[in-house]
């Protein structure tokens, strides 16, 4: 009676093992047949009632049927793990042969390519390329161009001023009295940099921007030789023909002096909020070096005398290419930097 009890249940039991579909399914197959109160130990406990050796027999029984069954609920939850671990291995699957997407490499700003460019053209000329501060001493930058204190050009440049005499340099023309002060002529130099404006900003104005100022000095410089290199500056930067136009300008360094205007390439000359409806920008102030400013440096204006420049690079930038807006170029937004 027992014996056949429990083939019976052996037999449903391996049946249960064998469909079920996950690991959970084998837990209640276990508990319900092997489990301390299972159907084995209900049968267990019965077989006290059975004779001695009756009870020895049907005892081997229950116990190869347990082993049996406890082999194959091992085997099945084996078989669901190895399932589980290929499942995930596939999921998880990389192709290690893949090239690795690599670094997004950086690029230059704008104004620094363009910084670049034009330095190597006069570098090309035998002009040096000159470094100054940014703090800068009031003589520097205002003095020792002829722009004495009271001097209405001052109110031209609103400048920040610091402390002791010193200042955010408003443009790159101290650097030609540095150049002027360590170097004998004839001197060749241009000097790029960042200068400061206490103004209002706007889509052609910042506070801050960067220009390069050129200086030559040498015997019987003429505004022919300053035509000369600022048109091949504009041809070199531009590669192709742009409308400027020159007409007088004042600074107490330069005389005579000029303003060199390129034809607004935003809007091709029509008017638009970078040239104030102008169709043009003031791009290129330039002239020939007052003697003034020779004297001032210690250069005698009986010998030399040369010509001068302000290239307004951040504008130069903005027209060659179509920025519409100055404060773009120091937003930091790499939307727009990267098209660069
Ligand atoms: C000067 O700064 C003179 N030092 C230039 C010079 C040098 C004249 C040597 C003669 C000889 P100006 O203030 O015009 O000049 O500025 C020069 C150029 O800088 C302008 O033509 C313009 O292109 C640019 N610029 C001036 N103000 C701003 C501004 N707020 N934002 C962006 N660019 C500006």
């Amino acid at each position: 009676m027992l014996d056949q009890q429990i083939s019976e249940l052996a037999s449903q039991a391996e049946a249960r093992i064998a469909a079920a579909r996950s690991a959970q399914e084998l837990e209640p197959v276990r508990v319900e047949v092997l489990g301390r109160k299972g159907v084995l130990a209900q049968i267990s406990k019965e077989m006290g009632k059975l004779a001695p050796e009756e009870r020895a027999r049907v005892g081997k029984l229950l116990n190869a049927a347990k082993q049996a069954l406890e082999e194959a609920l091992e085997a099945g939850k084996k078989r669901f793990e190895e399932s589980a671990l290929r499942d995930q291995l596939d999921a998880e699957w990389v192709d290690v042969t893949l090239p690795a997407p690599g670094p997004r490499p950086g690029s230059l700003h704008p104004v620094s390519q363009m910084q670049m460019e034009i330095e190597d053209l006069f570098v090309s000329l035998g002009f040096m390329v000159l470094d100054g501060p940014e703090v800068e001493t009031e003589y520097h930058n205002f003095d020792a161009l002829n722009i004495p204190p009271e001097h209405p050009a001052r109110d031209a440049q609103d400048t920040f001023w610091l402390t002791g005499g010193h200042l955010l340099r408003t443009h790159t023309s101290p650097v030609q009295v540095r150049g002027m002060e360590r170097f004998q002529p004839p001197l060749r130099m241009i000097a790029p940099g960042r200068v400061f404006r206490n103004e209002s900003v706007d889509a052609s104005h910042d506070h801050t921007f960067y220009q390069i100022e050129g200086m030559m000095i040498d015997r019987d410089v003429s505004v022919a030789h300053l035509l000369y290199f600022m048109k091949t500056l504009l041809s070199e930067v531009f590669r192709r023909e742009v409308t400027v136009r020159l007409r007088p300008g004042f600074f107490p360094f330069v005389e005579p002096g000029f303003e060199l205007d390129i034809q607004c390439l935003i809007c091709g000359g029509t008017g638009c909020p970078v040239c104030k409806q102008s169709g043009w920008v003031e791009l290129l102030p330039c002239g020939l070096v007052n003697p003034n400013v020779l004297r001032i440096s210690g250069i005698d204006p009986e010998k030399w005398n040369g010509f001068a420049f302000g290239l307004g690079l951040t504008r130069l930038v903005m027209m060659r290419y179509g920025i519409d807006d100055i404060r773009l170029l120091q937003s930091g937004d790499l939307r727009f930097l990267e098209q660069f």
